[in-house]
């Protein structure tokens, strides 16, 4: 039935034919690299390098958060660019073990940090540390001409790059803090997640950047998880209106004409491979299409079984809430109810990402 639903939606291949990618790793880097470049140029605009190095202040800290089980620190990390340092804030959240722990870091839709969004300490509870950022502190989400953050370091003439690509490029800078700084992080157990706009940020962050070994994309809908053809809800004419900034300018002309775009969000979920992807959809969120969202995590599955890994495991059949789909590479969850990230998600997350 999948196979069936997928034909209908005419998806250009990820995979060209005649290939051996599970015997020869180096075609698959070759292809994910373009896929990147097509996702780049046509979709969410070139970006700079990450910058060379990121240090860090610390602005204060708490070696006895939530009853003396987490320590917290609100810190200002500072990278590179062309045009001098740039500085955001972040906060981070680490529990205290004794072995090594995993981290997420959260791309941010609120400012607020404790929020209906982020259960903090039930997230520290399970083991896990946290490394919050706001998108309207790295660059604000609205159309301001690209002036703000680091949207104003790099020159447009250089650089396509939208304000998904910006706040993505932001997430590496919180991985490059991870990785030379928290000295209990387990790297091998670091993910990036978030919300909506968030979600399909942490896609392209992940995508860019293959330090990140898990992304959590939470109901991220069109242009993040969900295949455009077909799709119901959310197209890429209304997306484009109402935030072009988010992209770059050439992925507009793909309006209305889905059909002859030369890739798919397929294309994103599979520039992750061999890497865990963990998506989430709720059944009333028409606007992002959970159908779209599955089919294009089923589309992915392909990649990863050519290079030899498990991608959705699912009986073949579309997505009832309920299902939990976690045993291959690329997991699934469907909730009833509506656009939200809730706790049910994190938890159902957390337990693919603690496996
Ligand atoms: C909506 C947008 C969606 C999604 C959402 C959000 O208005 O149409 O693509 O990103 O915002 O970020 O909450």
């Amino acid at each position: 039935m999948i196979k069936t639903e997928l034909e209908k939606r005419k998806l250009p291949s990820v995979l060209p034919d005649g290939i051996d990618f599970k015997n020869d790793k180096n075609t698959w880097t070759v292809r994910r690299a373009e896929l990147l470049e097509t996702l780049a140029s046509q979709e969410y605009g070139v970006a700079p390098p990450p910058p060379e190095s990121v240090t860090y202040e610390i602005m204060s800290y708490n070696n006895n958060d939530f009853g003396g089980k987490a320590e917290s620190g609100c810190l200002t990390l500072r990278a590179n660019t062309e045009n001098g340092m740039f500085n955001f804030p972040v906060t981070t959240f680490t529990p205290k073990t004794e072995n090594k722990h995993p981290v997420i870091i959260y791309i941010s839709i609120k400012k607020e940090i404790f929020s209906n969004y982020l259960p903090v300490e039930e997230i520290i509870d399970r083991g896990c540390g946290i490394v919050h950022f706001w998108i309207g502190d790295v660059s604000a989400d609205r159309n301001d001409d690209f002036s703000s953050g680091i949207a104003s370091m790099y020159s447009r003439k250089k650089y396509s790059w939208g304000k998904i690509s910006m706040w993505a490029w932001a997430a590496s800078c919180a991985l490059d803090y991870v990785y030379t700084c928290m000295q209990k992080a387990d790297t091998e157990k670091i993910a990036v997640a978030g919300h909506s706009r968030c979600g399909k940020t942490a896609l392209w962050a992940g995508a860019n950047d293959s330090r990140f070994k898990y992304v959590f994309a939470n109901n991220s809908g069109c242009s993040g998880d969900a295949i455009s053809r077909g799709k119901v809800g959310e197209h890429i004419s209304q997306i484009t209106n109402t935030f072009p900034y988010w992209f770059c300018s050439e992925y507009k002309k793909y309006s209305e004409c889905e059909d002859n775009m030369p890739f798919d969000q397929h294309f994103l979920l599979s520039a992750l491979a061999p890497r865990k992807i963990f998506l989430t959809a709720a059944k009333e969120d028409t606007w992002a299409d959970p159908y779209s969202q599955f089919l294009s995590a089923a589309a992915a599955s392909e990649v990863y079984e050519a290079l030899g890994y498990k991608g959705l495991v699912c009986e073949d059949r579309m997505p009832v809430p309920g299902d939990r789909f976690d045993e291959g590479s690329i997991g699934f969850f469907m909730r009833s109810g509506g656009h939200f990230l809730s706790r049910t998600d994190w938890n159902a997350f957390i337990d693919f990402f603690l496996k």
